[in-house]
């Protein structure tokens, strides 16, 4: 049969790639053909991203991915929140602000008389939330009150970014779905959200269903630009293994987003109090879900000690966290200090011993981390357990995070269910999958599964079967 290339390209919030997927009608290939750091940049106290520099290296990766001839799609998936602010001739009014910039910190508090986060959630089905769309919006509009006049129309940064490579301007669901702006399920914008918060619906067309059209790419016109998944979450989820409804999904990388899927929003406030959201699937329904600070932490721990000139390689990290001793405390991955950019090892290092102990050295405070990471997703897990009155059987983790055996059987001694590790570029996957049902070469989701576990099946951890050390974490996360 002839094989089917499309390109995702998917833009991580401290990464970046363009990945090739070949389906032959069996399996699906995933081919890395660029990847490139995503690394925010600051400036008196600010913080934003060089998007001209992101398109470079996504026009970079297309052009790679289409060396042996025009590629069949494209479509671009990216982190949530972000967004542009164009002018009505199409330039940014504003750069692109990053959701850790600062700015936001007092928003809550301006919010609370007009808009408290009981109204938006009800009206919403998100979690209010100061890296949220809406309070950068409300933050940047209160600094800047001129852009006002100045914007025409407010892109969520994927479909920003679909729109510079030659697609329509547009507003892809599931993206939009991270905003905060949108009614539950993402059935539409909430008009009367931006009301409360003055922002101009006339900056927001009408939402579009994931496996659309958005047009054809600039560079070469024969190439369709497809909005086939937009968020980078959404698609990871699309790239879950082949699986029954019993089970919950961490999809792992610089946040750990916990969850699971559900045909409804969930608006119970019990979700809100314990931290959840519900955002949209690529798929139509819904992503209830948390979002934790993940492997970001440890990605600022490394920044600090490269930039002390010490070795920090990410994998023996690992091999030597795995042979330390626990310090038996765990943090909060949470913990709004662990959440800006900074000298994240003594922050880490202060939290531990705040906690009554001090981390004798790299590797003991790498494996608290990871520790703490896993009994927060066990957390999760249990709270998701009440909440939805259903107890997951098992977790499927996919994404970056799926690299770290070490993290996945903590996260399976804490949560005491089996963890199945699925696709490491799961967002990349996902957005793969979503494309070529679009073209109409996979039936839908169980289908692209199992062509994708074909290439690339999924491996099962047991509780039963880790370190008995590492079983102790159970009762770590229970307290
Ligand atoms: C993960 C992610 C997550 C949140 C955050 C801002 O990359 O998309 O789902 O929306 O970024």
């Amino acid at each position: 049969a002839a094989t089917t290339t499309v390109a995702a390209v998917d833009l991580g919030s401290s990464s970046g790639r363009v990945v090739a997927g070949r389906y032959d009608g069996a399996a699906v290939r995933l081919d890395e053909v660029h990847r490139f750091a995503v690394q925010v940049q600051e400036a008196d106290g600010a913080l934003w991203w060089d998007v001209e520099a992101i398109l470079a290296e996504v026009r970079h990766g297309l052009a790679r991915a289409a060396r042996h001839g025009p590629l069949d799609a494209v479509s671009v998936d990216g982190w949530g929140v972000d967004h542009a602010l164009l002018r009505a001739d199409g330039t940014l009014a504003a750069p692109v602000r990053a959701y850790r910039d600062p700015r936001t910190a007092d928003v809550p508090a301006q919010l609370a008389g007009r808009a408290p986060d009981l109204l938006l959630w009800r009206l919403t089905g998100v979690r209010p939330d100061p890296i949220n769309t809406t309070h950068q919006l409300v933050a940047g509009l209160r600094d800047d009150p001129a852009l006002r006049e100045e914007v025409d129309a407010v892109l969520m940064l994927p479909d920003y970014v679909a729109h510079r490579l030659g697609g329509e301007r547009g507003w892809s669901r599931a993206i939009c779905s991270t905003s905060g702006l949108c009614a539950p399920g993402a059935r539409d914008w909430s008009t009367e959200v931006m009301d409360l918060l003055g922002l101009d619906p006339a900056w927001f067309g009408p939402l579009s269903d994931e496996r659309t059209a958005v047009g054809t790419l600039a560079d070469d016109p024969r190439t369709p630009l497809l909005r086939a998944g937009s968020h980078d979450t959404a698609c990871a989820v699309h790239a879950l293994p082949p699986g029954d409804g019993d089970r919950a999904f961490l999809s792992s990388g610089s946040w750990s987003l916990v969850g699971v899927e559900r045909d409804e929003a969930l608006l119970d406030p019990a979700a809100l109090e314990a931290g959840f959201t519900n955002e949209v699937r690529t798929d139509g329904g819904v992503r209830l879900l948390k979002n934790l600070t993940g492997l970001w932490i440890l990605q600022e721990c490394q920044r600090q000690w490269l930039a002390q000139g010490l070795r920090a390689e990410p994998a023996e990290l690992v091999a030597e966290a795995r042979a330390a001793d626990s310090l038996g405390v765990v943090l909060d991955p949470a913990h709004p200090d662990l959440a800006r950019p900074g000298p994240m090892a003594d922050r880490v290092a202060e939290h531990l011993r705040r906690l009554g102990a001090a981390p004798a050295d790299r590797a003991q405070l790498v494996r608290a981390v990871l520790e703490s990471l896993a009994a927060a997703y066990a957390r999760s897990v249990e709270q998701l357990a009440r909440l939805t009155g259903t107890r997951p059987g098992h977790l499927v983790v996919v994404g970056g995070g799926a690299r770290n055996t070490l993290l996945s059987e903590m996260t399976a001694a804490a949560c005491r269910i089996p963890v199945l590790v699925g696709p490491v570029e799961a967002s990349a996957a996902g957005s793969v999958l979503a494309q070529l049902e679009t073209l109409g070469h996979l039936a839908g989701r169980d289908d692209g599964a199992r062509a994708l576990a074909a290439s690339a099946p999924p491996t099962l951890i047991d509780p039963g079967d880790v370190d008995p050390a590492l079983r102790r974490l159970a009762d770590l996360a229970a307290r």
